[in-house]
Protein backbone atom coordinates (compact mmCIF):
# COMPACT_ATOMS: atom_id res chain seq x y z
CA UNK A 1 0.00 0.00 0.00
CA UNK A 2 1.54 3.78 -0.73
CA UNK A 3 0.26 5.96 1.37
CA UNK A 4 0.91 9.69 2.06
CA UNK A 5 -0.75 12.24 4.38
CA UNK A 6 -0.83 16.10 2.37
CA UNK A 7 -1.43 19.46 4.65
CA UNK A 8 -3.61 22.53 3.69
CA UNK A 9 -1.93 25.12 6.05
CA UNK A 10 -4.42 27.63 5.53
CA UNK A 11 -7.55 25.11 7.07
CA UNK A 12 -5.73 22.68 8.89
CA UNK A 13 -6.85 20.44 6.67
CA UNK A 14 -4.95 16.89 5.83
CA UNK A 15 -6.01 15.04 2.88
CA UNK A 16 -4.84 10.66 2.60
CA UNK A 17 -3.82 9.08 -1.19
CA UNK A 18 -4.04 5.43 -0.90
CA UNK A 19 -2.75 3.46 -3.57
CA UNK A 20 -2.04 0.23 -4.99
CA UNK A 21 1.58 0.68 -6.49
CA UNK A 22 0.85 -2.45 -8.48
CA UNK A 23 -1.59 -1.14 -10.47
CA UNK A 24 -1.17 2.58 -9.94
CA UNK A 25 -4.83 2.54 -8.82
CA UNK A 26 -5.25 5.34 -6.15
CA UNK A 27 -7.88 6.80 -3.91
CA UNK A 28 -7.59 10.77 -2.09
CA UNK A 29 -9.54 11.21 1.15
CA UNK A 30 -10.51 15.00 1.51
CA UNK A 31 -8.97 16.44 -1.10
CA UNK A 32 -8.81 20.48 -1.04
CA UNK A 33 -9.89 23.17 -3.74
CA UNK A 34 -6.82 25.05 -3.14
CA UNK A 35 -4.36 22.18 -3.54
CA UNK A 36 -6.00 20.85 -6.79
CA UNK A 37 -2.96 21.20 -8.73
CA UNK A 38 -0.26 20.10 -5.67
CA UNK A 39 -2.11 16.84 -5.77
CA UNK A 40 -2.50 16.36 -9.59
CA UNK A 41 1.27 16.98 -9.96
CA UNK A 42 2.10 14.67 -7.67
CA UNK A 43 -0.53 11.87 -8.77
CA UNK A 44 1.25 12.76 -12.20
CA UNK A 45 5.02 12.15 -10.93
CA UNK A 46 4.27 8.74 -9.73
CA UNK A 47 2.48 7.65 -12.18
CA UNK A 48 -1.19 7.15 -10.19
CA UNK A 49 -4.36 6.75 -11.78
CA UNK A 50 -6.73 8.37 -9.57
CA UNK A 51 -10.37 6.27 -9.48
CA UNK A 52 -11.92 8.11 -6.43
CA UNK A 53 -12.04 11.18 -4.46
CA UNK A 54 -14.26 10.81 -1.08
CA UNK A 55 -15.01 12.94 1.52
CA UNK A 56 -15.38 12.31 5.24
CA UNK A 57 -18.29 15.02 5.72
CA UNK A 58 -19.97 17.99 3.84
CA UNK A 59 -17.05 20.55 5.19
CA UNK A 60 -17.76 23.52 6.65
CA UNK A 61 -14.59 25.50 6.76
CA UNK A 62 -12.88 24.34 3.45
CA UNK A 63 -14.11 23.64 0.12
CA UNK A 64 -13.24 20.23 -1.21
CA UNK A 65 -10.88 20.10 -4.19
CA UNK A 66 -13.18 16.62 -5.59
CA UNK A 67 -15.09 18.04 -8.17
CA UNK A 68 -11.67 19.75 -10.15
CA UNK A 69 -10.10 16.54 -9.30
CA UNK A 70 -13.13 14.65 -11.20
CA UNK A 71 -12.82 17.23 -13.92
CA UNK A 72 -8.97 16.84 -14.46
CA UNK A 73 -9.06 13.15 -13.83
CA UNK A 74 -12.22 11.29 -14.38
CA UNK A 75 -12.35 10.19 -11.02
CA UNK A 76 -15.75 9.07 -9.44
CA UNK A 77 -16.33 11.01 -6.16
CA UNK A 78 -18.15 8.90 -3.12
CA UNK A 79 -19.67 11.20 -0.01
CA UNK A 80 -22.49 9.96 2.35
CA UNK A 81 -25.66 9.28 1.16
CA UNK A 82 -26.99 11.37 3.77
CA UNK A 83 -25.80 14.02 1.89
CA UNK A 84 -27.79 13.86 -0.47
CA UNK A 85 -25.61 15.59 -3.39
CA UNK A 86 -26.98 15.45 -6.30
CA UNK A 87 -23.74 15.35 -8.80
CA UNK A 88 -21.56 12.67 -6.53
CA UNK A 89 -20.91 9.10 -8.07
CA UNK A 90 -21.15 7.13 -5.61
CA UNK A 91 -23.38 7.28 -2.23
CA UNK A 92 -21.69 5.47 0.46
CA UNK A 93 -23.39 4.27 3.21
CA UNK A 94 -21.96 1.44 6.42
CA UNK A 95 -20.42 -1.40 4.96
CA UNK A 96 -19.71 -0.75 1.68
CA UNK A 97 -16.42 -1.38 0.37
CA UNK A 98 -14.06 0.14 -2.35
CA UNK A 99 -11.66 -1.19 -4.61
CA UNK A 100 -8.48 0.57 -5.07
CA UNK A 101 -6.24 -2.37 -7.23
CA UNK A 102 -5.47 -5.15 -4.11
CA UNK A 103 -6.79 -2.90 -1.37
CA UNK A 104 -10.16 -2.62 0.12
CA UNK A 105 -11.56 0.66 1.83
CA UNK A 106 -14.27 -0.02 4.08
CA UNK A 107 -17.17 2.60 4.59
CA UNK A 108 -18.02 3.31 8.75
CA UNK A 109 -20.79 5.63 9.33
CA UNK A 110 -19.79 8.16 12.18
CA UNK A 111 -21.94 10.75 12.45
CA UNK A 112 -22.13 13.68 15.20
CA UNK A 113 -19.83 15.97 14.36
CA UNK A 114 -22.11 16.50 11.05
CA UNK A 115 -24.71 13.83 9.82
CA UNK A 116 -23.02 12.92 6.59
CA UNK A 117 -19.63 12.00 8.83
CA UNK A 118 -17.84 8.43 7.28
CA UNK A 119 -14.82 7.28 8.31
CA UNK A 120 -12.45 4.82 6.13
CA UNK A 121 -10.71 1.80 6.98
CA UNK A 122 -7.99 0.27 5.28
CA UNK A 123 -5.42 -2.27 6.35
CA UNK A 124 -4.20 -0.47 9.83
CA UNK A 125 -5.61 2.69 9.08
CA UNK A 126 -8.53 4.56 9.82
CA UNK A 127 -9.35 7.91 8.09
CA UNK A 128 -11.81 9.61 10.76
CA UNK A 129 -12.15 12.86 9.14
CA UNK A 130 -13.67 14.95 11.92
CA UNK A 131 -15.51 12.03 13.96
CA UNK A 132 -11.93 11.39 16.55
CA UNK A 133 -9.32 14.28 16.62
CA UNK A 134 -6.38 13.53 18.05
CA UNK A 135 -6.71 14.32 21.72
CA UNK A 136 -10.38 15.57 20.52
CA UNK A 137 -12.86 15.62 18.43
CA UNK A 138 -15.15 17.31 15.84
CA UNK A 139 -17.37 20.17 17.37
CA UNK A 140 -21.33 19.41 17.41
CA UNK A 141 -23.32 22.84 16.96
CA UNK A 142 -23.57 22.78 13.19
CA UNK A 143 -24.66 20.69 10.07
CA UNK A 144 -27.39 18.02 12.58
CA UNK A 145 -24.42 17.32 14.75
CA UNK A 146 -25.20 15.84 17.91
CA UNK A 147 -22.85 15.39 20.74
CA UNK A 148 -24.60 11.64 21.98
CA UNK A 149 -24.48 10.54 18.45
CA UNK A 150 -20.82 11.55 18.18
CA UNK A 151 -20.20 9.61 21.46
CA UNK A 152 -21.35 6.44 20.22
CA UNK A 153 -19.71 6.83 16.87
CA UNK A 154 -16.57 7.30 18.88
CA UNK A 155 -17.02 4.67 21.37
CA UNK A 156 -19.42 1.88 19.62
CA UNK A 157 -17.56 1.62 16.38
CA UNK A 158 -14.24 3.66 16.12
CA UNK A 159 -13.16 1.81 19.63
CA UNK A 160 -14.39 -1.39 18.40
CA UNK A 161 -11.26 -1.22 15.72
CA UNK A 162 -7.85 -3.12 17.53
CA UNK A 163 -5.85 -0.79 19.33
CA UNK A 164 -2.69 -0.65 17.16
CA UNK A 165 -5.14 0.55 14.17
CA UNK A 166 -3.43 4.06 13.31
CA UNK A 167 -5.53 7.22 13.11
CA UNK A 168 -5.50 9.78 10.80
CA UNK A 169 -7.59 12.96 11.49
CA UNK A 170 -9.37 15.56 9.16
CA UNK A 171 -7.58 18.05 11.20
CA UNK A 172 -5.00 18.95 13.42
CA UNK A 173 -4.89 22.31 15.57
CA UNK A 174 -1.30 21.33 17.10
CA UNK A 175 0.73 19.51 14.50
CA UNK A 176 0.37 16.15 15.48
CA UNK A 177 -0.11 13.91 12.21
CA UNK A 178 -1.32 10.50 14.13
CA UNK A 179 -2.19 8.54 17.10
CA UNK A 180 -3.86 5.10 17.46
CA UNK A 181 -6.92 3.82 18.94
CA UNK A 182 -5.27 2.82 21.80
CA UNK A 183 -3.55 5.73 22.34
CA UNK A 184 -6.72 7.96 22.28
CA UNK A 185 -8.72 5.52 24.19
CA UNK A 186 -6.18 5.97 26.99
CA UNK A 187 -5.24 9.71 26.65
CA UNK A 188 -8.54 11.31 24.85
CA UNK A 189 -9.68 14.37 27.30
CA UNK A 190 -12.83 14.39 25.59
CA UNK A 191 -14.43 11.25 25.30
CA UNK A 192 -12.72 9.64 28.42
CA UNK A 193 -15.34 12.03 30.35
CA UNK A 194 -17.79 9.33 29.50
CA UNK A 195 -21.20 10.10 27.72
CA UNK A 196 -23.05 12.69 29.69
CA UNK A 197 -19.86 14.74 30.97
CA UNK A 198 -18.82 14.47 27.54
CA UNK A 199 -22.33 15.84 25.93
CA UNK A 200 -22.62 18.53 28.34
CA UNK A 201 -18.95 19.98 27.33
CA UNK A 202 -19.77 19.47 23.39
CA UNK A 203 -22.85 21.48 23.84
CA UNK A 204 -21.31 24.44 25.68
CA UNK A 205 -18.01 25.04 23.68
CA UNK A 206 -19.44 28.26 22.55
CA UNK A 207 -16.91 28.21 19.58
CA UNK A 208 -17.23 31.01 16.77
CA UNK A 209 -18.38 29.77 13.22
CA UNK A 210 -15.93 28.74 10.93
CA UNK A 211 -14.80 31.83 9.00
CA UNK A 212 -15.77 30.30 5.50
CA UNK A 213 -19.09 28.35 6.38
CA UNK A 214 -21.07 30.09 4.25
CA UNK A 215 -19.30 29.92 1.54
CA UNK A 216 -18.26 25.97 1.81
CA UNK A 217 -21.14 24.27 2.30
CA UNK A 218 -23.46 25.55 -0.64
CA UNK A 219 -20.07 24.77 -2.85
CA UNK A 220 -19.67 21.32 -1.08
CA UNK A 221 -23.14 20.17 -1.81
CA UNK A 222 -22.07 20.08 -5.24
CA UNK A 223 -18.64 19.14 -4.97
CA UNK A 224 -16.83 21.97 -5.26
CA UNK A 225 -17.74 22.71 -9.02
CA UNK A 226 -18.91 26.09 -8.48
CA UNK A 227 -19.55 27.16 -12.12
N1 LIG B 1 -11.07 28.61 12.97
C1 LIG B 1 -11.52 27.56 12.09
C2 LIG B 1 -12.50 26.71 12.85
C3 LIG B 1 -12.50 25.36 12.29
C4 LIG B 1 -13.51 24.43 12.97
O1 LIG B 1 -14.53 24.82 13.57
N2 LIG B 1 -13.21 23.16 12.78
C5 LIG B 1 -14.12 22.11 13.11
C6 LIG B 1 -13.96 21.00 12.08
S1 LIG B 1 -14.71 21.45 10.56
C7 LIG B 1 -13.91 21.51 14.48
O2 LIG B 1 -14.64 20.60 14.82
N3 LIG B 1 -12.94 21.94 15.26
C8 LIG B 1 -12.71 21.31 16.52
C9 LIG B 1 -12.60 22.30 17.64
O3 LIG B 1 -12.35 23.48 17.34
O4 LIG B 1 -12.75 21.88 18.80
C10 LIG B 1 -12.19 28.18 10.86
O5 LIG B 1 -12.63 29.33 10.93
O6 LIG B 1 -12.27 27.50 9.85
FE1 LIG C 1 -15.55 19.30 9.77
Amino acid sequence: MFFRQFFDENTWTYSYLLADSESGEALLIDPVFEQAERDLHFLNELGLKLIYTVDTHVHADHITGSGVLREKTGCQIGVSVHAGILNADAALKDGDVLHIGRYDVQVLETPGHTHTCLSFVCDNRVFTGDALLIRGCGRTDFQQGDAEQLYASITNKLYTLPNQTLVYPGHDYKGMTVSSIAEEKTNNPRVSLGCKKFIHLMNNLNLPQPKRIHEAVPANMVCGCMD
